[in-house]
């Protein structure tokens, strides 16, 4: 059974971070070893006035990171690691990433570097840094990047607004990282506003493009469900040479299993179908219904794919 170490957030009710991840990779065989940066009681979008608990501090998540690898810097094939809440957390996660990596270089990590959208960032601005020198380290310690569009822009360091930014953006990134997969690009590139687009694209292939529905409601936790499961097709792939599975039907697959869970999540939704960020009431409706999708995170389908 493969084994995976994962940084992330942990809510006690809900589904975001480390508890978005955990079944979901449990069902697909996973033995999932859980290091929590924050320990919430319910996910931010509630609104902050409703958000209860703690930050895991610098020198606890360095006790936890540092035990962990001296009892097993074998033992783990996967690396993931998703919100961190400053720059502190994000150092401290990058060091002993980079001991595991250095350990064992076989070891997978999937680096979600979780910074903002849209123009915002939601967590401090000093990570920039700590995320662009772990993305862009000549060691090549990350292996796979999910970087929404403006967090492709922070690491990169310039605007995306034409698809040759965009390959130009891609290839910098490639110096350092096999696999970057965009998580959703501004439509505009792309000439349609009732889809997504993300765009896969692996060292020395052409980038791929996907459309996928927009599905037009908040849910939380959706990226953080996507890179587990990314992760897991992935990791198929790259641990195994001989494989015959393919590198564009495997992120296809996550693209189609996250539908179905939103589709699941909403048809359980009382009221109304669209909720907004900041309503608790809506906000509990809208939590992932990950266990309800318990028998979907196998599942084929391919989505229109498209090239650039
Ligand atoms: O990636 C989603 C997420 C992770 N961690 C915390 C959050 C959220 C989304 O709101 O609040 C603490």
């Amino acid at each position: 059974m493969p084994r995976l170490l994962a940084t992330q957030s942990h809510v006690v009710h809900g589904y975001v971070g480390n508890k978005a991840a955990t079944f979901p990779l449990q069902c697909l065989g996973w033995d999932v070893d859980c290091c929590n940066s924050v320990q919430f009681s319910n996910h931010t979008g509630y609104g902050l006035d409703k958000v209860f608990g703690t930050i895991t501090r610098e020198t606890d998540l360095k006790e936890l990171l540092s035990g962990l690898f001296d009892n097993f810097s074998q033992d783990y094939q996967a690396l993931l690691s998703g919100y961190l809440p400053n720059k502190n957390s994000v150092r401290c996660m990058g060091t002993y990433y980079a001991k595991f990596k250095e350990a064992n270089p076989e070891m997978i990590w999937l680096m979600d570097p979780v910074m903002g959208d849209e123009g915002q960032l939601y967590v401090s601005e000093d990570v920039i840094p700590e995320y662009r020198k772990l993305a862009l380290s000549p060691k090549q310690l990350v292996d796979i990047i999910t970087p929404n569009q403006f967090e492709l822009e922070i690491l990169y360091g310039g605007e995306i607004k034409t698809k040759e930014h965009l390959k130009k953006a891609l290839k910098r990134l490639h110096q350092t990282i096999p696999v970057i997969i965009v998580t959703s690009c501004d439509c505009k590139m792309f000439d349609d506003k009732d889809f997504i687009y993300c765009v896969a694209s692996m060292e020395g292939k052409t980038p791929i493009v996907y459309r996928v529905p927009f599905i037009d409601s908040y849910f939380t936790g959706v990226g953080d469900l996507f890179s587990a499961l990314l992760l897991d097709r992935v990791y198929k792939i790259l641990s195994n040479p001989t494989t015959t599975l393919k590198f564009e039907d495997q992120v296809n697959n996550v693209l189609n299993v996250i539908q179905k869970v939103l589709k699941i999540t909403r048809s359980y939704a009382s009221g109304k179908m669209k909720a907004k960020m900041g309503s608790a009431l809506e906000m509990k409706e809208m939590e992932l219904r990950l266990i309800e999708s318990r028998d979907i995170y196998e599942t084929i389908n391919i989505h229109q794919t498209d090239y650039i």
